[in-house]
């Protein structure tokens, strides 16, 4: 049964005392934190915490095994530990018989269930939840009150003041001002070593023989082995695997992780940010996405260890000030960029892409080594890293021309951290360029040899990133002038562009043919290869 959504009041009859408001709370799947803006003044007696599994929230992209999991898990870990703290908790299972499968109809129905005099949620991380929520006053007869979501370091207010009268939004100042508000890595007005940016430094490819640090995986408990059960029968045709599940669902892992990080990795995120390697799927990055998007992390806790590390000297400037602008800088702007430009941010397609998404985006079955790597990864553990999300499969999909609905819908589902306020403007805007340079000042495209610099995947390929065209040349470099070639309408005038374009007129005419020749059968059927494997 789904909710009819039409105008009336279904309170059930009163039954506390008549002096006592009793305030439904509800609380979404990533906003799992104790200082949500909902708990705040919650009277244990009188009010209810809902919390609800719902279909509808599992199936409108189909996500990764591992993503139900961890959000179902912590869901009912959250609740667990919110019912041992005396708080009053109506959880409704996946499940549960009667579950009608959508936010609105759980809603409603635990008005039906226990008299509520209002309802009170925090603003969501999807416009289309929204949309949902700003309905219920009217539908369901009772006051509701959306609470600004302040587990963020930027409120939406004050990015949208940050961004009123500027020409173009670009991360650097929006991060530059965060610092200034924050204080953080500050002598006074002036960045500590003199520089706001140490990105320079923060390239390198890793040297042959470098050890790695292990990570931290956690076993499933009983809660999520039962969760597991559920997802494998319920989602078990959805993408990726379900048995290599080494999230945490709890806080309190949550928290082991980041201080594992920050001793055994931080020291190495800097310099290797953007390295690549072929079998190393973590590398030195964070894997702290999942927690903070959920709730089980804070922004300023996990930047305040980062900072202490830097101030304890167990960690150099250059990785303290790359980490903490990737969550001060790139998190923060991302969603205040996101609210500023819903809804109809999606809609756009500058570059006039419309190719479909080939097969191996979903069987990791090609034989370009890097793309076989990144998606294999993601498979494996819901998780890529920025580089691959960025300059592996965001590459691809930008210089083969993948309509960018199709690419969305393929990051949102395979991440664990995918929630459309963070993955709209990455996808759409940084690897794409699907906005026409709203987010980012030029396109991300990247031939074979950026590939080859900066991992060892190329080693392993059945091209060479060295062959430019012919028989064995790696897709990535015709690819590339090809994508030159087909956008110059929409690219030649980007200052930025100025230096690739010039490249591609000193091109033989000869040459570009054979270019546009290649790049257009290979286009055709990207996926041919898989068919050998
Ligand atoms: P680290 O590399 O260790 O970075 C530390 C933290 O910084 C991350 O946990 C994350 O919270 C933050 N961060 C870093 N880069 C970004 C960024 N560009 N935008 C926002 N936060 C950032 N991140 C998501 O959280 N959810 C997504 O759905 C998502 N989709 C992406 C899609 C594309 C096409 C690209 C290019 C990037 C996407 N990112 C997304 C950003 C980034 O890739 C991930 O945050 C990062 O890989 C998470 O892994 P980590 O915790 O090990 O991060
Ligand atoms: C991602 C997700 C999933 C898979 N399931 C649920 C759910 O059953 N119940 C819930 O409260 N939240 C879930 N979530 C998270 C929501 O999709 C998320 O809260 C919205 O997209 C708003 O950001
Ligand atoms: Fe990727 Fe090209 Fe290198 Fe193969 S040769 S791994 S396709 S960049």
């Amino acid at each position: 049964m789904r909710s009819s959504g039409r105008s009336r009041a279904i309170r059930a009859p009163a039954t506390g005392s008549a002096d006592r408001m009793s305030t439904l709370r509800l609380i979404l799947g990533d906003q799992l934190s104790t200082s949500i803006a909902t708990l705040r003044d919650i009277d244990r007696q009188a009010d209810r915490v809902l919390m609800v599994e719902v279909d509808e929230e599992a199936t409108y992209v189909r996500h990764h095994q591992q993503k139900l999991v961890l959000v179902f898990s912590a869901m009912r870990h959250f609740a667990a530990a919110l019912q041992q703290e005396g708080v009053q908790v109506d959880y409704v299972r996946l499940d549960s018989a009667s579950n009608t499968g959508s936010f609105s109809g759980e809603v409603e129905r635990a008005l039906q269930r226990r008299h509520h005099d209002r309802l009170v949620v925090t603003e969501p991380g999807e416009w289309r939840v929204r949309q949902m929520m700003l309905r219920w006053q009217k539908d369901l007869g009772i006051p509701v009150e959306i609470r600004a979501d302040d587990r963020f370091l930027c409120s939406l207010a004050a990015f949208a003041e940050w961004a009123k009268d500027r020409k173009s939004l670009r991360m650097e100042y929006f991060y530059r001002d965060m610092r200034r508000k924050t204080g953080w890595l500050m002598e006074g007005d002036k960045p500590v070593g003199g520089e706001w940016n140490y990105d320079r430094q923060n390239r390198k490819s890793l040297p042959g023989g470098m050890t790695l640090p292990r990570r931290l995986r956690f076993d499933a408990d009983e809660m999520t082995r039962q969760v597991m059960q559920l997802v494998k029968t319920r989602f078990g045709h959805h993408f990726g695997d379900l048995e290599s599940f080494g999230w945490a669902t709890t806080r309190a892992d949550a928290q082991r992780a980041l201080a594992h990080f920050i001793s055994e990795c931080l020291a190495g995120f800097g310099d290797y940010q953007d390295a690549m390697k072929s079998g190393e799927d973590f590398l030195f990055h964070a894997l702290v996405s999942p927690y903070l998007n959920i709730g089980l992390l804070d922004p300023r806790e996990v930047c305040e260890a980062a900072l202490q590390a830097y101030a304890d000297g167990r960690a150099p400037l250059a990785a303290v000030e790359g980490f903490v602008r990737q969550i001060l800088g790139w998190r923060e702007y991302v969603r205040g960029f996101y609210w500023l430009h819903m809804p109809g941010y999606e809609r756009s397609n500058f570059l006039d892409a419309k190719r479909p998404l080939p097969d191996f985006f979903w069987t990791g079955k090609t034989d370009m080594n890097c793309l076989h790597e990144a998606i294999d990864t993601t498979r494996r553990h819901a998780y890529a890293h920025h580089i691959q999300r960025l300059m592996i499969t965001g590459n691809f999909a930008l210089l083969a021309s993948l309509a960018p609905a199709e690419v969305e819908a393929w990051y949102l589902l395979v991440y664990a951290d995918a929630f459309e306020w963070v993955e709209l403007p990455n996808t759409h805007g940084m690897a794409l360029f699907a906005d026409g340079g709203l987010l980012a000042s030029k396109p991300y495209a990247a031939s074979g040899a950026y590939i080859n610099r900066m991992s060892d995947y190329c080693s392993g390929c059945r091209y060479s990133p060295d062959k430019k065209l012919g028989e064995g040349a790696c897709p990535f470099n015709y690819l590339y002038w090809y994508f030159l070639i087909s956008k110059e309408k929409q690219l030649r005038s980007n200052p930025r562009m100025g230096l690739a374009y010039r490249n591609l007129s000193n091109k033989p005419e000869a040459e570009i043919e054979a270019i546009v020749a290649q790049a257009e059968d290979f286009l055709e059927n990207p996926g041919r290869e898989a068919a050998q494997i």
